[in-house]
């Protein structure tokens, strides 16, 4: 069995951080543009460096992602006890009912949800005038002034989208539970913003150790603060099956019952997968639902003698090692079996895409693999969904439509890269994850004390100076569909652990995902990150305090 993760060189986990670029003047003007000043110096301005005293960022120059235009200007909006939120549609006042709930307890305002007309308030309107249309369907625009704060988008989306950019303006004691003191100014001005990238995403692996629907939805919440709209469940590997497939039942209860280290495991109902579903729904999140195929199959093989070459099941599996499972590719009932799970997974998805894993398959041979790929991939189809799998998908043909999940680093063979390269240049759309730059499970440091370091250590800055369009030399522009941000839980049995590694480096991706290519900037960013942090102490939430950040004092 192999101990050993990669098929490329052995790891070194004291490798020097790559130092990254100087501030390029260009991007600095490019950030500069975004505002227009009416006397507030916005995200432009530097931040202090790290130890010395914070000039503290003005909230429209605080908010991570960066929005694409930011214009300071009059006093702006105060909610106060006579607050009213003003909706006309269902999809308005379902926003409309999110944002008094984020705001209820921590202003101790009632803030009724109403369709009464008035000029008063905060109005949120969905509308398919020209200047929302051209926004998008996930684009926005906050018009905040003393009278009425105003969020208006051509979807219900956009809206929410307004709604996480209005809370990073207010004092972050507004994600308490607990009554605060206001007051709670919104700055005055106007915000119109829409993403670079449609598709930005966050995984998080249940099947190394399970994680209850309770937790899934709190890291939803977390992904949705930062305007992700992916959740990428990894829903399979050797040490657990984590989804009920009624045709194939022991797929959950066996090859779900434990995990690493040799917990009890565990794995959703239908029921409580459609929760899920409905809960990411509900932030603006779709779920892509990954069975990993043909290798990473353990728990399956264990679950089920017949799927194995020898008809002999394999015991379960609670260590970390990768590549000594595969499915066999040459029986019959291997296909059922792909049917059958797909199937069921498709049809409680609603989302667009279905993904087939295809990483590590480092016991199925060459052959095999394409067999393999070339079998499922029309499966997917058949049940009305896109292919999604990672890059080693490249190497066989992938369908057309199929999306490749790049999850190479920086020592990824040349071979290898130029397989990815052909594929996007032939069509095949890519997302971007390299291992070394979004991986939220890799350590921060050698002392980081969760975590592997196979693809190197990344810490903040390295984790977000890289630019997803021009990342992969050779790939047109309009191939890169938008980035992922994996969250791998070999080591991470729960929500703190979670917590630690994805902040703050699950804010860095989204931006990449979210903010123009012109915003990018380093020495902006840190101190824009470093205003989150109050936040995140508010919402709890436990995170790595980067000594690359000028973090404020507590
Ligand atoms: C590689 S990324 C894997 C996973 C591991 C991860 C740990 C990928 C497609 N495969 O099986 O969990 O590294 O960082």
């Amino acid at each position: 069995m192999r101990t050993r993760h990669r098929t490329t060189r052995p790891v070194r986990t004291t490798r020097p951080v790559r130092s990254a670029r100087p501030v390029r003047t260009a991007r600095l003007l490019g950030s500069l543009l975004l505002v227009a000043a009416a006397g507030v110096s916005s995200f432009a301005a530097a931040p202090a460096p790290s130890g010395a005293a914070e000039a503290p960022l003005t909230p429209l120059g605080r908010i991570v992602p960066a929005p694409m235009k930011a214009e300071a200007g009059g006093a702006g909006y105060e909610i106060t006890a006579r607050t009213r939120i003003r909706v006309g549609s269902p999809e308005e006042r379902r926003v409309g009912e999110y944002l008094a709930k984020v705001l209820r307890p921590s202003t101790g305002y009632e803030l009724p949800v109403t369709t009464g007309e008035g000029g008063d308030g905060i109005r949120l309107r969905i509308s398919a005038e020209p200047e929302n249309k051209v926004l998008g369907g996930e684009g926005y625009r906050v018009i905040s002034t003393r009278g009425s704060l105003t969020i208006t988008s051509w979807s219900d989306a956009g809206l929410f989208h307004g709604v996480q950019t209005v809370r990073q303006q207010l004092p972050a004691a507004v994600e308490k539970k607990t009554k605060q003191r206001g007051p709670w100014r919104v700055a005055g001005g106007t915000i119109k913003d829409m993403p670079r990238y449609g598709y930005r995403s966050t995984m998080l692996d249940v099947s190394r150790h399970f994680f209850t629907v309770d937790q899934v939805k709190h890291y939803i919440d977390q992904a949705a603060l930062y305007k992700m709209n992916k959740l990428h469940l990894h829903l399979s590997d050797d040490q657990g099956w984590r989804i009920a497939i009624d045709s194939w039942p022991r797929l959950a209860t066996y090859g779900g019952s434990t995990q690493v280290g040799g917990g009890k495991g565990g794995y959703y109902t239908k029921a409580q997968y459609k929760e899920i579903v409905a809960y990411a729904a509900s932030r603006h999140l779709e779920v892509v639902p990954e069975i990993d195929m043909p290798g990473h199959t353990n728990a399956a093989l264990a679950s089920y003698a017949e799927l194995n070459c020898d008809g002999v099941a394999p015991p379960l599996y609670t260590g970390t090692a990768v590549g000594f499972s595969s499915l066999c590719v040459k029986k019959d009932v291997t296909y059922d079996f792909v049917d059958d799970v797909v199937r069921e997974l498709a049809a409680m998805t609603p989302g667009e895409y279905l993904h087939i894993g295809g990483d590590e398959a480092h016991s199925t041979s060459h052959e095999d693999f394409v067999a393999f790929m070339d079998k499922v991939q029309p499966v997917v189809a058949k049940y009305g969904k896109k292919v999604m799998g990672w890059h080693q998908l490249a190497g066989a043909e992938p369908a057309e439509g199929a999306v490749a999940q790049y999850w190479g680093y920086d020592r990824t063979g040349a071979a290898e890269r130029e397989q990815v390269v052909n594929a996007a240049r032939n069509g095949t759309k890519l997302v971007l994850s390299p291992a070394d730059r979004s991986y939220l499970d890799m350590k921060y440091t050698a002392d980081t004390p969760l975590g592997l370091s196979w693809a190197g250590l990344v810490e903040v800055r390295r984790s977000y100076d890289w630019d997803p369009g021009t990342y992969l030399q050779g790939v047109p522009a309009d191939a890169v569909m938008g980035v992922e941000a994996p969250l791998w839980t070999e080591t991470l049995s729960t929500s703190a652990h979670l917590d630690y590694m994805a902040f703050p480096r699950l804010p860095g991706i989204a931006e990449l995902g979210w903010s123009p290519a012109a915003t990018h900037d380093w020495e902006q960013y840190k101190g824009r990150l470093a205003a989150q942090a109050p936040r995140w102490d508010a919402l709890g939430i436990g995170f790595y305090r980067s000594p690359q950040v000028p973090w404020p004092a507590r």
